[in-house]
């Protein structure tokens, strides 16, 4: 573990944990090999979180913040750190510009390299307007009717890339507000052919060894159309700019019931998954906790992963995975650490499906064997498995309780102060 911060784990804590791996080994007949085999994969098995995430989030009628936010990205990145330390499950984190712009890229990487940690992608926005820019977003972005507008949101994407390059990222985000709010607003056809002519100006601006992933979503900030509403779309305008543009699956950008496993089995088929932003909702793009409303949905996207990686003849790109929620409630570095046990959770269990059974049953068509093949491991009990994986590589047992035993927030908040405001949503 990170040696700025002390292990709490008594030995009775270890005792009682290693009755439990015992008991998980026999239920799930894991010998030595087997374990040591999960151990690994769980472990490579590495999400980002965004440097937006580690405040207060809220909604349009409130916030209410518990103090002790990170008042710059070196604080931001001291977060992460230590959410890394305690999970093992974070070895990056990804920014958002002009939210957290490296002002020292030198020390940033030093600060980075300390926390052992690395910068995933770097996401631009041109849904807000700041207050030194020369036009508003108002009505759009890359979609602009208007060429000057259009110019200056390629432009800012270009220095998004540019500050990333200094970091050692290779992937840009580019996740748009564009829409329309009432219909006769946009011309459909010629809004989707500014845009398309935009990402492709901004994809050739990017260096050859870059990335880019195009984040769909169907509705919000734009209540009637979204110029980029679904996995279709940016399917079609990552084809247009080349090899290296890719679809980002938000898991909240979606309408109710939709089924976002098969999507992801769709784009592993066309090898254009890029990358995924995890989170929860019931209702909407809620940024709720991952896994918290829907863990069956999240273990089946896990196994659409799972039998993709497992087909040698599935060519897919390295998929971003990131968290982008929202801690309206919840201390964020809890909530983040809930979501990453969470998604651990569904990826461990997924890689217990019996999946030569599973093939088997598929062929015959034993609906009711197939369904039991993913329950059976859907219902397993993968706790002790993931305490272990953090164990092995120098984690926490039991991050939260760490967390809260070693009063790291109340110790934050004598740092920071009670009124610090993390930047981001
Ligand atoms: C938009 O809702 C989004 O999912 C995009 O990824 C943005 O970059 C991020 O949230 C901002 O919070
Ligand atoms: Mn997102």
């Amino acid at each position: 573990m990170n040696s700025s911060i002390p292990d709490v784990t008594s030995d009775q804590d270890v005792q009682h944990h290693e009755k439990m791996l015992e008991c998980c080994k026999t239920t799930l007949s894991l010998d030595e090999a087997r374990l040591g085999h999960l151990i690994d994969k769980i472990n490579s098995f590495q999400v980002a979180v965004p440097s937006w995430a580690l405040g207060t989030g809220g909604t349009r009628f409130g916030r209410f913040p518990a103090g002790g936010e990170p008042r710059n990205l070196d604080e931001k990145i001291e977060d992460v750190g230590l959410i890394q330390a305690l999970t093992r499950a974070t070895n990056s984190i990804s920014l958002h510009i002009p939210w957290d712009i490296p002002k020292d890229a030198t020390a940033v990487q030093q600060l980075l390299k300390q926390q052992e940690l690395t910068i995933d992608s770097v996401n631009s926005n041109t849904f807000q307007d700041q207050p030194d820019q020369e036009f508003s977003y108002k009505f759009g972005s890359l979609c602009h009717t208007d060429d000057r507008i259009r110019k200056q949101a390629i432009d800012h994407n270009i220095e998004v890339v540019e500050h990333g390059i200094k970091l050692n990222s290779k992937v840009l985000t580019v996740w748009l507000a564009d829409g329309s709010n009432f219909p006769g607003h946009h011309h459909f056809r010629k809004a989707f052919a500014r845009t398309s002519d935009s990402l492709q100006q901004i994809y050739r601006a990017m260096p050859r060894d870059w990335n880019m992933l195009i984040e769909y979503k169907p509705y919000e900030p734009g209540f009637y159309s979204t110029v980029i509403p679904d996995w279709g779309t940016s399917y079609q305008l990552s084809q247009t700019c080349g090899d290296r543009a890719n679809v980002l699956v938000d898991l909240g950008h979606h309408l109710p019931n939709t089924n976002i496993e098969q999507i992801v089995g769709r784009l592993l088929h066309f090898r254009r998954l890029g990358g995924f932003h995890f989170n929860g909702s019931h209702y909407g793009d809620d940024d709720l906790t991952t896994g918290a409303i829907k863990p069956y949905q999240l273990f089946l996207i896990f196994h659409e992963l799972v039998t993709g990686a497992n087909d040698k003849s599935i060519n897919n790109p390295t998929v971003a995975y990131m968290i982008d929620a929202s801690h309206n409630i919840k201390d964020p570095i809890e909530d983040l650490i809930n979501s990453l046990e969470n998604i651990r959770s569904a990826y461990a269990k997924a890689l217990l499906v019996d999946f030569k059974a599973l093939e088997l049953a598929q062929k015959e068509n034993d609906v009711v064997m197939c369904e039991q093949i993913l329950q059976a491991a859907f219902q397993s009990d993968v706790r002790p498995l993931l305490a272990e994986t953090r164990f092995r590589s120098g984690g926490s047992l039991d991050p939260i309780s760490f967390f809260r035993a070693k009063k790291i927030r109340s110790n934050l908040i004598t740092k920071r102060g009670k009124d610090s405001v993390a930047t981001g949503l």
